[in-house]
Formats: structure tokens, sequence, C-alpha cells
């Protein structure tokens, strides 16, 4: 392993800018910068010198000894003024005296190389500082500090177990005891399936919390689209006018709700149009709808509005409901009567948006990547195969499909991984993280 470095701190002014020095060289850059030797884990307070002796700035300076420090490596923390042109200047100076710059995530992938994290909780770090809301954070955080990777090896382990017990029936099968009818391993696997089912479960909501949700608004002209974006964003931000036609491109604003971010597009209203400009809105609203999470399918209650082939999850909403003197409420589950103009009934539109984009909050969810429900996924139908040839009285296949699923746990906290996989996660991280 060499030396890496990077400004750890935003890019742009500010209070404070931190640079990050990871690998064998740290201790001897940080007394070559500072002049001084550097105590362990203590805050010195330093002048940062160029290599004629020339100060660049002063600061904190700290040292973390191996295996003591977040890489598990030799690490050195210069804590500057917040300029682009010192932190620039101090990198300059870390890489000749025998650093180089480290590519996005580097740090972190060196401490899940050096066992200090797992891959879960070094997607939690990134998940963490890329969450937008209270909730994604607080879930990211629950990777971070290892609680969803404890509850896969919690389910790895009891995996394991049953793994030993069947390869016990299979070497007795000569003998009269009857390993698979007793209903014990039975029971085992269906636990173990009841707590892929539930982590599963806690990682979906998570993984709809950290993505969010596309929530397209489409309908026929005229029926109050735009003012229904306005209405749900609190802001007049689409044109409203009482012309057809009005809204021709494509029209996105970004809500947070329960701290799920949501991405509200406006479209044109669907009709046959000879205007060049209109149609071209009008395929533009429909490849949108074809992308959504959740369509609002808004129609004038004062008419009967012709309906629209979709395929997306739907929830129908007759607007302008002041007008015929409907109250704003839920007909169904899916169908709303309210008011854009006067805001009346989305509180329970909003509820309904969430709801339908498998949305649920509360405690213990768990920042679910592709990959981790992937996997889960995978897990879930090894256990179902292994279920069924217990039934059968099939220790061996069963067995095997148990190795199946630990082999899919493994890949989620990183026992079993690849170079590609890793190159993937760390570089999607921002540089000196
Ligand atoms: N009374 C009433 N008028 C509305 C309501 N929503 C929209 N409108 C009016 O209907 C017309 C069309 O609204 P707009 O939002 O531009 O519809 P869009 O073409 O579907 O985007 C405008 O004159 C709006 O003021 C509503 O809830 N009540
Ligand atoms: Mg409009």
């Amino acid at each position: 392993m060499d030396t890496i470095c990077a400004i750890a701190t935003p890019s742009g002014r500010g209070g404070v800018g931190v640079v990050r020095v990871s690998g064998p060289n740290a201790r001897h850059i940080a007394i070559k910068l500072t002049g001084k030797e550097p105590g362990k884990r203590i805050a010195h307070y330093s002048r940062f010198l160029d290599d004629l002796g020339r100060q660049i700035d002063e600061g904190i300076s700290i040292y973390f000894a191996q295996p003591n420090s977040f890489t598990g490596e030799e690490v050195a923390e210069f804590q500057c003024h917040g300029s682009p042109v010192v932190l620039d200047r101090m990198v300059s100076r870390i890489v000749a005296l025998g650093a180089r710059l480290a590519r996005p995530g580097e740090f972190t992938e060196r401490a899940y190389l050096n066992n200090k994290i797992d891959l879960a909780q070094a997607e939690g770090v990134a998940d963490l500082i890329n969450s937008a809301s209270q909730e994604a954070a607080d879930a990211a955080l629950r990777s971070l500090t290892g609680e969803f990777s404890r509850a896969i090896k919690d389910i790895d382990k009891k995996t394991l177990n049953l793994r030993v017990y069947l390869e016990g029936a299979i070497d007795f099968s000569d003998e009269e005891i009857d390993f698979l009818s007793d209903g014990e391993s039975k029971n085992r696997a269906e636990e173990i399936y009841s707590l892929l089912d539930e982590v599963f479960d806690q990682s979906n909501r998570g993984a709809v919390l950290n993505d969010g949700i596309d929530v397209v608004i489409s309908g026929p002209p005229n029926v109050g689209k735009s003012s229904l974006l306005n209405a749900l964003g609190g802001i007049d931000r689409a044109i409203v006018t009482d012309i057809p036609g009005t809204t021709r491109d494509l029209l996105e604003m970004n809500l947070v709700i329960d701290g799920l971010p949501i991405r509200l597009t406006d479209t044109a209203g669907i009709r046959n149009s000879e205007d060049r400009v209109e149609k071209e809105g009008v395929n533009r609203a429909i490849g949108a709808v074809g992308k959504a999470d959740v369509v609002l399918w808004v129609m004038d209650a004062q008419r009967v509005e012709p309906t629209f082939d979709i395929v997306a999850p739907i929830l129908t909403i007759w607007n302008k409901c002041d007008l015929t003197g409907e109250k704003p409420k839920e007909i169904d589950e899916t169908t709303f009567s309210v008011s854009a103009k006067f805001g009346l009934g989305l509180d329970s539109l909003m509820e309904a948006i969430k709801s339908k984009a498998g949305f649920v909050s509360g405690k213990n969810v768990f920042v679910g990547r592709r990959r981790h429900l992937e996997a889960l996924v995978l897990a879930k139908k090894n256990t179902e195969i292994a279920i069924e040839e217990i039934t059968r009285g099939n220790a061996e296949l069963a067995a095997e499909g148990f190795r199946a699923v630990q082999e899919q746990l493994g890949m989620i906290v990183g026992n079993t991984s690849n170079d590609e996989l890793l190159g993937a996660i760390f570089s999607s991280f921002c540089i000196g993280k």
C-alpha cells in the first residue's frame, strides 16, 4: 500500500479545510510538514511549512498510529484555513513528500481492506454522506454502525449451524436416526426464511427512502395538473391558465415529505394536437408516465373524462371539487376528490402517494442498496428450495441450498466479493472519504 492524500472537505471557501493522509509515509509527512514529531491522537497547534521552510498556513495537525485509525493505517490529518489556494498548496507539498492523490472512496476502501469495517458498513458511510433527509441519515447510520451487518451475520450463523446439522444427517444416513423427519431442520429453515424476509422488508423500505420516488402528474388538458404541482409543492412553480395546452415541457420539482424524497413532474395534457410543440410535449408526457413510480391521473370533476391505459401504479384524482360541491375526500384507496386551487384534500393524497410507492415510515429501516436487495431475494429463493428438499428428505440438496444462501449473505457484507464489485462501490464515493 502506498500513501494517499486528499482534501476531505468540500471544494470552495470555508472556515476550515481538512487534508487527509493515509499510508506508511503519513508520519514522515507530518514531521516534514510541521517540523515536529507528532504525538499519537493529540491535536497539535502547528505551522505548516513548504520545502524551503516558508509557512503555508497554521492550524491543527493530528496523527493516528497504525492500526488505530479510520483506515487502519498511519493517518495524519491537517486542519487548515478553508481556502482553496492554501489547500492546494498543502496537497502539492504532501505529494512532493511522497503521497499520491487518493481516488474517490479510497480511504474507506482501505478501511474495508484492513478489516476495520465490512462492505455494508462502507456503503453506509457513502449513504450517510449522500442522505437527503433525517430518516435516510438514520437508516445509513444503522448500516455504518454495523446494525445491518449484524442482522445479516446473525442469519448467516444460523444458516451455517443448520448446514452442519444437515451434513450430520448425510453422514449418518445409514443409521436409524432420521434427522429430517423430526421437523427440527424444517423449523430452523423456516426461521431463517422469516428472518431473511424481515431484513429484506427493512432494506426495501430504506431503498425507497434513499432513492426517492418519481411521481408524474398526467391527465387531459386544463384539468388542473399544473395547479396540483403548485399545491403539492407549496410554491407557484408552474404556469396556470385556463387555456388548454399551456404546459409543454416537463417541469420537475423536488420535495421531501416525511423524509421521503419525491421528484414531482408536471406534464402536458394528453390529447391529439396539430401543434408541433404541444405534440412533442405530449410525447414527453407519455415517456415520463412510463418511467414513473406513481402516476397521478388528474381529471376535471365537472366532466366525464377519457381514461388512459397506464401500466404504472396510478392514483385517480377528481380535481375542482370546489366547483361541484363534492367534499374533498378519499373516495377509495386509489381515488381522490380534491381542489388543487384551494388546497383541499391533499393530505390524504400525499399519504396515498407514499404508500403506493411502498414507503412505510418507522424505525429499523436499513439503507437498502440494489445489490443488497438482489442478494436477499436470491437468499430467500434458495431457502425456499432448501425447505422443499428437507420436506423431500434430501439432506444433501438442502445443505447445498443453504450453502448458496451463505454465499449471498457473504456478498452483502463482503466476505465474498470481487474487484469489479469493489470498484463499482467505492468509485461512487466522494474524494477524501
Ligand atoms: N375552481 C377550480 N379551478 C381550478 C382548480 N384547479 C385548477 N383550476 C383552474 O383550471 C384551469 C387549468 O388549470 P391548470 O393547472 O393550468 O391545468 P392543466 O392544464 O391541467 O395544467 C385554470 O384556470 C385553473 O385556475 C380547482 O381545484 N378548482
Ligand atoms: Mg399545465
